[in-house]
């Protein structure tokens, strides 16, 4: 199969109508165009302390990154914002936990979750959240033992999200922060 470059890639993004980044047309897209790692690879950052989100294109109705992946590294438990996603994992490998709620207060800030089902992630398969179980988790699992890219299209771009603690059964809204936008690290991130 042919692969594009992450230019071709944000252009053929560009192109679609609006009434695609709300339905099956982009997990289509991203099966139908595999990315060209090499392209990609001026926007990688690695950070011992997280993994890191790299912005490589935003508009009003959506945003591209890469999020790179140390060996071991999570993310929390956490929601989209009732925003659409879709993910490929083009280098190494990613596993998907899904969750549902089992009881929330959200006056108190409570909500108890349940784990659902898990997904792998890798060699450029598309993925999506889904917008009816919205809370997941992303780990490259120690056992992988390797790095691993992911490639993920928010529409439309959000800058916040929930944030779940398992141990405490609570959540809260927590800011995004990217680590680099367009190849350039931003200020004050340290990794
Ligand atoms: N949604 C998380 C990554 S795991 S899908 C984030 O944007 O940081
Ligand atoms: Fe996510």
């Amino acid at each position: 199969m042919k692969i594009v470059s992450i230019e071709n890639l944000v252009s053929g993004l560009q192109n679609v109508a609006d009434d695609d980044f709300r339905g099956d047309n982009i997990y289509q897209f991203l099966t139908d165009n595999p990315i060209d790692v090499d392209t990609l690879s001026p926007y990688f950052f690695w950070s011992k302390n997280c993994y890191t989100r790299n912005l490589i294109y935003r508009d009003e109705r959506f945003e591209l990154m890469v999020l790179c992946w140390e060996k071991g590294q999570i993310s929390r438990v956490h929601d989209h914002a009732d925003q659409m996603c879709w993910m490929t994992v083009p280098v190494g490998r990613l596993r998907g936990q899904n969750f549902k709620i089992k009881e929330i207060q959200p006056e108190k800030g409570f909500c108890k979750l349940e784990q659902t089902d898990s997904f792998e992630l890798s060699d450029c398969l598309a993925a999506k959240v889904e917008l009816e179980e919205p809370i997941h988790q992303i780990l490259n699992l120690p056992e992988f033992d390797q790095r691993a890219v992911s490639l993920h299209i928010y529409s439309r771009p959000f800058e916040s999200c929930l944030s779940y603690c398992r141990e405490t059964d609570t959540f809260k809204s927590v800011p995004l922060f990217y680590s680099s936008i367009k190849g350039k690290l931003c200020s004050g991130v340290v990794l």
